[in-house]
């Protein structure tokens, strides 16, 4: 490998990282995992020596394949770097890396561009569920200026919509895997739900927080920390996730009332570090808790009316609006989001 890696970096959505086809990186994970983490400098708070940005949203790898399986375009396999430790985890599913499949697997050759758009369907590996994601294609060619605007990214790029069919259950086996809407775990009220990311859904009063403060407020609040830690080892063998302790589920979601005319207000532990935004599936996850009468989000959110409902999960650096469409007996049938995506570089990386 000291000829390098064939990689692609880009920001996908509010995250960035390396994306990879499969082949170009070894079949053995214990050999891959010890690439990547060179790749990214890890473990290293500022992961100096490498491509990571000292952040868990910017040391982030998609690994993508073509796929076998008849009306899938590609596979792909998400990998959490961890920033301070050395491991490489593919506990999780990761929305906004996915924005980048598309443009990647095009651009890679895995799938033939149309003069216009360009439907991608990507199997999302780490929890076998699939995805669709329009890539704006004019001349049969990847595009990715446009003015399409998402919050927490500067300046505007071309649009790529992404809709989710099947997320309920993707990691726990149920949307709801206790059974219950709410439980009451270490004395707080939680919603232990998974829409595409298990995450457990707080009242900031519950915390005695107001919802509203920044991230690095949050992040220095050791009892808070500490009290959300313990609540996310109690509730992993709850969320069919068994012991936690070293993975990035489940995600914690604090929730109050909206402040910006959204739907809810959010601030999420992913899980030890506070988002600066709200991950895709993060937010779809609360988009649904949102929706669920005896939640702890029901009672908080403005929820809008009819079979489609806009739901603007409002969040540090602003807003995410979850599209979620349901039948006729209010039963959520699916998602869609919007993101965009950029290419960074294309070339070789040096383990
Ligand atoms: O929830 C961060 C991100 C994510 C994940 C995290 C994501 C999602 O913002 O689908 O996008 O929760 O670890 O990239």
């Amino acid at each position: 490998m000291s000829d390098g890696v064939r990689c692609m970096w880009m920001r996908g959505g509010t995250s960035k990282g390396g994306y990879f086809l499969e082949q170009d990186l070894p079949a053995d994970v214990g050999e891959r995992n010890a690439i990547l983490l060179n790749v990214m400098g890890a473990p290293d708070p500022r992961q100096i020596d490498g491509m990571g940005g000292g952040d868990p949203l910017t040391s982030k790898v998609a690994l993508v394949s073509p796929s076998e399986i008849s009306g899938i375009d590609v596979d792909y396999l998400f990998l959490q770097v961890c920033v301070d430790q050395p491991i490489v985890t593919d506990g999780q599913n990761c929305g906004n890396i996915l924005a980048g499949v598309g443009p990647f697997a095009i651009e890679r050759g895995l799938v033939t561009a149309r003069n216009g758009t360009t439907p991608v369907t990507i199997r999302m590996r780490n929890s076998d569920q699939v995805a669709v994601a329009t890539v704006s294609t004019p001349d049969g060619k990847v595009n990715y200026a446009g003015d399409a605007q998402i919050d927490g990214v500067a300046g505007t790029s071309a649009a790529l919509p992404i809709v989710f069919r099947d997320t309920a259950g993707a990691s726990c086996g149920a949307l709801l895997p206790s059974g219950h809407p709410l439980d009451v775990i270490e004395n707080i009220a939680v919603t232990m739900i998974d829409n595409g990311m298990p995450c457990i859904v707080m009242r900031a009063e519950d915390l005695g927080i107001d919802g509203d403060e920044r991230p690095e407020v949050l992040e220095q609040n050791g009892r808070l920390r500490d009290r959300l830690e313990g609540i996310r080892l109690a509730c992993g063998s709850k969320m069919n996730l068994g012991d936690v302790r070293k993975k990035s589920i489940p995600k914690l979601a604090i929730v109050s009332r909206p402040r910006k005319n959204g739907a809810i207000l959010t601030r999420t532990f992913i899980p030890h570090r506070c988002h600066k935004a709200i991950g895709v599936l993060g937010a779809v996850s609360v988009a649904t808790a949102c929706l669920m009468e005896g939640s702890t989000a029901y009672d908080n959110a403005d929820r809008g009316s009819g079979l489609t409902r806009h739901l603007s999960i409002e969040h540090p650096t602003g807003q995410m609006t979850v599209v979620a469409t349901l039948d006729s007996k209010g039963t959520l049938q699916e998602t869609a989001i919007l993101r965009t995506a950029r290419k960074l570089m294309d070339g070789l990386v040096y383990p």
